[in-house]
Parts: C-alpha cells; structure tokens; sequence
C-alpha cells in the first residue's frame, strides 16, 4: 500500500474501532488502489476513497418481537446504506447472531465494487439483524420480519434503497418482509425488494443466480487457462442458498462434487453430492447436514466440526461465510494441487490464504467479481418488475452468463492493463472502483 493509502487505512481504523471484517475489506480494496491514483490524480484531489469508505447513511434499530410462548425478545436490526452514485443501494439482508455493524458495513462495501462491476445501475448497501432463525418457528420468523420491516419500510423504495437475502433470509423472509411493506405503504411496489416468488414479482433463475455465477466465472478462469470443468474434483463449503446451486451447476458441467457443509460439520460424498437430497433436508426440512449423510447410504461421511478443506481437489469453491478458508488450509488445497479457487461467499478467504493462492499461482476469483451473479439478477428482477414483465428461465439464465462474461473479461484486462496479469483481485477492485469513482467525480462534491 503507499504511504497516503497507509495512512488513511490507519485512519479508518481509528474512526471504525472494533469493525474488524470493515478493517479487512477495506484494507483489501485500498491495497489495489495506489497505481489509479497515481494514473489519476483528479481521484485523490477529489478525495474519491476517503469519500467510498465513509456509508452515505448508517441506520441502525430496535426489533422487539415475542415468540410463541410470549416471552419478549429484542434483537437490533441494521441497513448500511453506502453509496448511491450508480443506483439505488442494493444488497442483501443477513439474519444471523453474528451480524454486528462492522460485519454489516464489510459486506456493504463489498458491495459497493461488486454491482459496479456487473455494469448495471445500483449502489451499494447491506444490512440485516442478529436475529437468530435457528430453531424459531415460521410464525415466530414472520413477527420478526413484521417488527423488522416496521421500521426498515421509510428507509426503502424501488429508488432509494432495494434489500434482497443473504445468510438466514431466503423466498420465505422475503415474503413476509414484502408483505409488511406492502401493508404499511399501501403500495405495491414490486421493486422495492428481490429474490420475490415467482407468482409475485420475482424473477426466474435468481435463486440459482449467485451459485450458478461463480461456477460459470471459475469456468472462465480455467478456459483461460485451457481447461474446463468437466471431470474436475471439487469441494464447496456451504449448504444454503449458494452452495446447493453451486453444487447443481458445477455437476451439470461433468464436474464431482464431493462436499458441502454447515456450521456443524462437513459432509463428504464419495459418489458427488446428491442435490435434490440436499434441498430435501436443508431447504425444505430446515434440517442438519447429519441427516443428509445418514440417508445417502454408503458413499457419504459426515465429519463433524471438520473443514472441507482437508478434501483434495482440484477446485474449491468455499460459499459459507466470512474467513472459513485459512492460510493453514490454502497450503493443505495447495499441496493437494487444487488449480482454481473461487469465491460464491463474501470474503471467505483470509488475505493470508489468498497471499498463499496468489504465491502458488492458483486462479483466485475474488467475491466481489465470482459472487455478483446473484445480485446482477435482482438487478434483471427490478428491470422485470419496472417493466411489468417475466422473464423465461432461459431468457434470465442467458443474460446471467453475459455478466458473469463481462465481468471475468472485465477484471482481466484491468489487471493486464495495471501490469498485474492474471490477478483477478486487483482488476475487480479497480475496475470496479473505477466506475463509482467516476460518476462520484461527474455527481459532484456529496
Ligand atoms: P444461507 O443462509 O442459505 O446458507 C449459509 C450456509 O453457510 C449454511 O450452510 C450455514 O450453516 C453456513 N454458515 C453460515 N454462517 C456460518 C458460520 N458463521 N460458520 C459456519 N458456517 C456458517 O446463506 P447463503 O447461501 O445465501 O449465503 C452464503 C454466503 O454467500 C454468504 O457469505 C453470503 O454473504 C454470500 N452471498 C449470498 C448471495 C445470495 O444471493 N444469497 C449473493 C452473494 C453472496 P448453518 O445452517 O449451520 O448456519
Ligand atoms: O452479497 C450479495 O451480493 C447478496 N447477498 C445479494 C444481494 C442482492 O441484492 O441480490
């Protein structure tokens, strides 16, 4: 980093103290930066990064609720509303005990490079709550997000700020949350959330999006490289949302999969794992991975508290969490000669274990570039919503793949062009600085 982009990290350090994971994603964009503002000197005059990592607006709330005995409860509910130069803010809503500010502002600034990377108008944001679904009942669930959304509704609208899901919310909390808002307003207003059910507004293939998106960028990572996924081994790490499309993608391309996980333990399936198992126990029973291996029969091990990592394969695509994947376990993926390592998470490889990838020569696709399907979807949603229509699952899946194109290409040449070929972390935080940074320039001082 130089010396200006040291000293202004140290400074956000200061401002933020005990945001950690905003620490680290910060520290990880800031890293790629000096060699733009060295190009262009406008940026750094105009104060570009120092104005990207402060949120235009944080919003922060209490939710009481009562469960299902009557007993109160009151969790704190978050929206990080970071940057609107490109569009409206847009990013997901975590429910899960760990959200805390700090987690919420890393994945909001994430998200600020990542929609500016897919080419397509919205901001940045995230938000979510500390809630903890696990074990709550549907109804207990629905008071939440009704008491939730009570107060989240004046901060939203299809212009000014569009939530989707992320860890702990999925179809179901969308329904509730959409619902509230729609009884609150007295609106029906379509855009103002994604990842809708498809009989009310949602849009075709955007629950797959996230998963299918970074298997499709690991498969233009390793055509550059003159390979494909066909026969390939892998481990994803993950059972929800984005690892069992993920997992459905990759084995629809010849690749085995041989794990996923959850916070209990890891699975691995000797015969690739069986998806419509897999959405049988974790999506419609809710239920533990444990479950999955005891009905698979002979070819499936559950391993509990074990990592997926310890598995050899050739690509890893880790899609749990924030820092699941350690520079202990990058040198064990790399001493079992793993090629291509990409992100369906946010920022689930330490910068450790990324130093470790980058050292072996491992294709790195970071999340902001390989998980951005998911998001350039909503964005298709709310192009379907404003124009009152739905899309075929064929039409939706195509443009995904044209994105998941464009943005590979896109952090490839910016990486070439900043003499850094082949890193797909410095061409994604670049190019999508890039573009936020020149319509702040053109917005004016805000
Ligand atoms: P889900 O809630 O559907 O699934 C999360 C999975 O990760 C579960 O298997 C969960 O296990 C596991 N997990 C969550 N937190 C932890 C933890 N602290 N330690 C260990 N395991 C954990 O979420 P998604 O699949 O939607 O999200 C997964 C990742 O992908 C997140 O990083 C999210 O930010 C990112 N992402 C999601 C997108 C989307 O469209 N949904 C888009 C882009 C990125 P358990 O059930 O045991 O908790
Ligand atoms: O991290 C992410 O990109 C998401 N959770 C999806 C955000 C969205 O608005 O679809």
């Amino acid at each position: 980093m130089s010396a200006g982009l040291t000293a202004l990290h140290a400074e956000l350090v200061r401002r933020n103290p005990g945001e950690a994971e905003f620490h680290q994603a910060a520290s990880e964009v800031l890293e790629s930066l000096a060699p733009v503002l060295t190009a262009r000197p406008e940026l750094a005059e105009a104060k570009i990064v120092e104005r990207i990592c402060e949120p235009e607006r944080q919003i922060m709330f209490r939710v009481p609720w009562q469960d299902d005995s009557g007993t109160v409860h009151i969790n704190r509910g978050f929206r990080v509303e970071f940057n609107s130069a490109l569009g409206p803010y847009k990013g997901g809503l975590r429910f899960h005990p760990s959200v805390n500010l700090g987690i919420v502002k890393f994945l909001g600034f994430e998200q600020i490079f990542k929609n500016s990377l897919t080419g397509l108008n919205i901001g940045g944001g995230k938000g979510g709550s500390d809630f903890d679904p696990r074990g709550r009942s549907a109804a207990e669930v629905m008071r939440f997000c009704q008491s939730f959304m009570t107060e989240l509704h004046r901060h939203l609208g299809e212009h000014t700020d569009v939530p989707a899901g992320d860890i702990g919310v999925g179809g179901r909390e969308i329904g509730y949350l959409f619902g509230q808002y729609r009884r609150i307003t007295n609106r029906w207003e379509a855009g103002v959330l994604t990842g809708k059910g498809l009989g009310w507004g949602g849009s075709t293939a955007r629950t797959e999006a996230t998963g299918y998106g970074n298997v499709l960028f690991t498969a233009e990572m390793l055509k550059r490289r003159g390979e494909d996924l066909d026969g390939q081994q892998v481990v994803v790490s993950g059972a929800g949302n984005v690892a069992i499309y993920t997992i459905e993608k990759a084995q629809s391309l010849g690749a085995n999969v041989l794990t996923c996980s959850d916070s209990g333990g890891y699975v691995v399936d000797e015969k690739g794992i069986d998806v419509r198992l897999l959405r049988q126990v974790k999506e419609v029973e809710r239920g533990r991975l444990e479950t999955y291996a005891q009905r698979r029969g002979a070819s499936a091990t559950y391993v509990p508290g074990g990592r997926v990592w310890d598995v050899a394969c050739d690509v890893a695509l880790p899609s749990a969490t924030q820092n699941e994947l350690d520079a202990d376990a990058a040198r064990i993926l790399v001493r079992n000669g793993v090629k291509a390592v990409s992100e369906g998470a946010n920022m689930p490889t330490t910068p450790e274990a990324v130093a470790v990838f980058k050292e072996a020569g491992v294709a790195f696709g970071p999340g902001k570039a390989a998980n951005a399907g998911g998001v350039a979807t909503s964005a298709l949603e709310m192009r379907q919503n404003s124009a009152r229509e739905s899309w075929s699952f064929e039409r939706t899946e195509n443009e995904l793949a044209v994105i998941m194109r464009g943005i590979h290409e896109t952090c490839y040449e910016t990486a070439e062009r900043y003499g850094r070929p082949g890193d797909y972390v410095a061409g994604a935080n670049i190019a999508g600085f890039e573009r936020v940074a020149d319509a702040m320039v053109a917005q004016g001082l805000i």
